[in-house]
């Protein structure tokens, strides 16, 4: 075996060889660990003295899958079906030793041994599919043979992970030990029966259960490609042999592999752990928040409440008198008795989480918190008093935190006399539900509560991302952009139900014009009448949605907005037909058709554009938080990556051209971004930009 391969080595306990891979962070099975574990199957299968293998990863790791960061070049030969056949091929007999995650082509490994054990913190799946691939190394041969067809197309459709204990019980796993897990391979490696998985019949099939967890998997696959494909696959390859299955399965892999819907989910599995690395931070300790108040227990106040108590820690909230408090805490028992009545949580959980949050009017309750959250009214004159009574109650070193939207966190900050304690924590509506949490980072906020931020929101189960103070930091700073410019496209002579029939079709869940008649189109509304005297005369404004809210349409909660719901579907109306004639009259525009394609080019365009000025002022770290943030919190398709990824899929050259006929089109605030240009002139991408920028130095 190659001496300098370190990532796979070899050790003797007597008659038994130990073959560890050790390859940070996470054991993938990158080049050299195949190449590795490769040249030992080789070398011990011919070694007349080994009367035993034990495959393992070292303390707490088994093998995370196949490496992500791989997948985007061509394949690089020892290919993993190869390693694979090579393990199988030993004649001795081979125990998997599981501590940690046997993922992906982890567990494929694992399934090629004759015995798996595991500690009971381990893990296995085949969790492909949220990648948007399927098991490519046999997986969805060998599994089907351990669990049946049904069980398979369940795990594997959709992407399950299972602790130990359930994996023993499904048979995935043949024991657990508690402790001194290598001791016992080694001792049972020399006399374990050989016993080939691939070489197993197919359980007994049962038709009816196969079409259950089909119908299961692709409902909760949301329009994954992968998911219908390897569902149908297990079922097409159940009556074949096992070579047939396995030759069967590589034909349908590789074009997954290649897809760009796997490459859009690619790039969201490593954007979101490079949201984590901030600049600045590194070995920054935060700060405690064992104890969060949150002020206002209106619905995004009790949102965040419920999201602190979901997350074990304990939450006060307080309402401007007892009566207000009261309505929360019934507001609470509510929402958590409806959860358990959904069969979401026990009765006992539900219980015990509505004991975590306490409502009050008492502001003395404050003096023990570590981390408040503002979550009032948004105005500043309401932030104002919240913020100078804050700053009198809390205690030294306590977090101080605002959920504004809109307003200047740093104004917010300067009502305080511990600005450097003060940041914005954006949650987005419902607050338990949502995933992403924008951390404003204000003027002065000092790193270790940044930190504080960070950690808070990975706590609550959030995503979160960092944002610079900008009008609507990263996410609602694009979103005008994009809503604006929709308002053009109807202006200019597309139906609001052509803009959100593209927006459907290239993979948003509903159209944007739908989605402002849910949310309610009167906030936007008061929020442009408070800016009609400074907004620039050069910006085009359109003002068919001033119209709609005139006449009373304010969306689905009065019957009617851009839509009309009176069949209780949005339905198309001519009397927004004759307010949007009007108004290209009165803005004397003929109007003319847009397909969707046109449609969506263009608002995938200004939306890359707003996100290029945004990276230019340093309000966002870097492009692919930007997707996340979009991907996570507006309903962007994550199978095409969020907006600046989809933007390179496109082709910069392309998308300055479009941005250049939206500048027309737009006027003032909506000229093309320098940095855009500039990407585009180099003819590269917001990817390499990123890459470039990452480069130490
Ligand atoms: C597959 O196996 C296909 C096969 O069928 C083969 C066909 C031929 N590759 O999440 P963390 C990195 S598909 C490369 O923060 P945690 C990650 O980027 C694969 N890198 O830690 C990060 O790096 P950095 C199926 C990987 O403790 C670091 O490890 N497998 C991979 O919260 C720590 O990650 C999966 O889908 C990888 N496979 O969670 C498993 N995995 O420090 C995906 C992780 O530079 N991975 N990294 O930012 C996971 O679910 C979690 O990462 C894991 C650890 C549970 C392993």
């Amino acid at each position: 075996m190659d001496q300098s391969n370190t990532a796979v080595t070899i050790s003797r306990e007597g008659a038994v060889a130990l073959v560890r891979i050790d390859f940070a962070p996470v054991n993938a099975l990158s080049r050299p660990v195949r190449q590795g574990l490769l040249e030992a199957a080789r070398e011990l299968a011919a070694d007349a003295s080994v009367r035993g293998v034990v495959l393992h990863g070292g303390p707490g790791r088994f093998i995370a899958g196949a490496d992500i960061k791989e997948m985007d070049l061509p394949l690089d030969e020892p290919i993993l079906p190869d390693v694979i056949a090579a393990i199988e091929a030993i004649p001795q007999p081979v125990v998997a030793a599981i501590d940690g995650v046997a993922l992906g082509g982890g567990l494929e490994v694992a399934m090629a041994c004759d015995l798996r054990i595991a500690t009971p913190k381990a893990s296995v799946g085949l969790v492909e599919t949220r990648l948007g691939i399927l098991p490519g190394s046999g997986g969805t041969q060998r599994l089907p043979r351990l669990v049946g067809t049904a069980k398979a197309i369940e795990l594997i459709g959709e992407a399950k992970v299972l602790r130990a204990p359930e994996a023993v019980n499904l048979g995935i796993l043949d024991g657990i030990v508690e402790d001194e897990l290598l001791a016992e391979a080694v001792r049972l490696a020399p006399g374990a029966a050989k016993r080939v998985v691939s070489a197993l019949p197919i359980p007994a099939r049962n038709e009816a259960a196969e079409e259950a967890a089909a119908q299961a998997a692709i409902k909760k696959g949301k329009g994954v490609p992968a998911v219908a494909v390897v569902v149908g696959l297990l079922r097409e390859t159940a009556a074949m042999d096992f070579p047939a299955g396995l030759k069967r399965e590589r034909e349908l892999f590789l074009p997954l592999r290649a897809s760009a819907e796997a490459a859009a989910l690619r790039h969201l599995f490593l954007a979101e752990r490079e949201a984590a690395r901030v600049p600045g931070l590194e070995g920054v300790k935060p700060r405690a928040f064992a104890h969060v108040a949150v002020i206002g227990g209106g619905t995004m106040g009790s949102g965040i409440a419920m999201a602190v108590a979901d997350a074990g820690l304990t939450a006060t909230v307080i309402e401007r008198d007892e009566a207000a408090a009261a309505t929360c805490a019934s507001r609470l028992r509510d929402a958590y008795a409806k959860q358990a009545k959904s069969g979401r949580l026990t009765d006992a959980v539900a219980a015990e989480r509505t004991a975590r949050i306490t409502p009050t009017a008492d502001w003395n309750a404050l003096a023990e918190a570590d981390l408040i959250i503002e979550a009032a009214f948004e105005d500043m004159a309401v932030k104002e008093d919240i913020f100078r009574r804050l700053d009198a109650v809390a205690k030294p070193g306590a977090v101080l935190a605002t959920n504004t939207s809109y307003l200047n966190p740093d104004e917010i900050a300067a009502f305080t006399k511990r600005p450097q304690d003060v940041l914005g924590l954006h949650f987005f509506a419902p607050a338990n539900i949502m995933k992403l949490l924008e951390v404003v980072r204000c003027a002065e906020t000092a790193p270790d509560v940044l930190a504080t931020g960070l950690a808070f929101g990975k706590k609550l189960g959030k995503l979160p991302i960092v944002s610079g103070v900008c009008e609507g930091f990263i996410g609602n700073r694009i979103y005008a952009v994009y809503r604006r410019h929709a308002e053009y496209l109807v202006e200019d002579g597309a139906s609001p139900r052509e803009v959100d029939a593209a927006l459907e079709s290239y993979g948003f869940a509903m159209g944007l014009f739908a989605v402002g008649d849910m949310s309610g189109l009167d906030i936007a509304w008061a929020m442009r009448k408070r800016r009609a005297a400074t907004r620039d005369p050069g910006e085009r404004y359109v003002a068919i949605a001033d119209r709609l809210c005139e006449a009373g349409r304010l969306g689905r909660k009065t019957g009617s907005g851009w839509y009309n719901y009176a069949s209780g579907k949005a339905e198309p109306d001519p009397a927004v037909d004759a307010i949007i004639a009007a108004e290209r009259q009165a803005a004397g525009v003929t109007p003319r058709a847009f397909t969707p394609e046109q449609i969506q080019n263009r608002l995938l365009a200004v939306m890359a554009n707003e996100a290029a000025k945004i990276l230019e002022e340093g309000i966002s770290l870097r492009p692919s938080d930007i997707d996340l943030v979009f991907t996570n919190g507006y309903g962007f398709p994550r199978l095409k990556g969020g907006p600046l990824f989809a933007a390179d899929q496109l082709g910069l050259r392309a998308v300055l051209a479009e941005v250049e006929a939206a500048a027309k089109a737009g006027g003032v605030g909506s000229e093309p971004a320098a940095l855009l240009r500039e990407l585009a002139e180099a003819n590269t991408t917001f990817k390499e930009w990123q890459r470039g920028r990452a480069t130490p130095g």
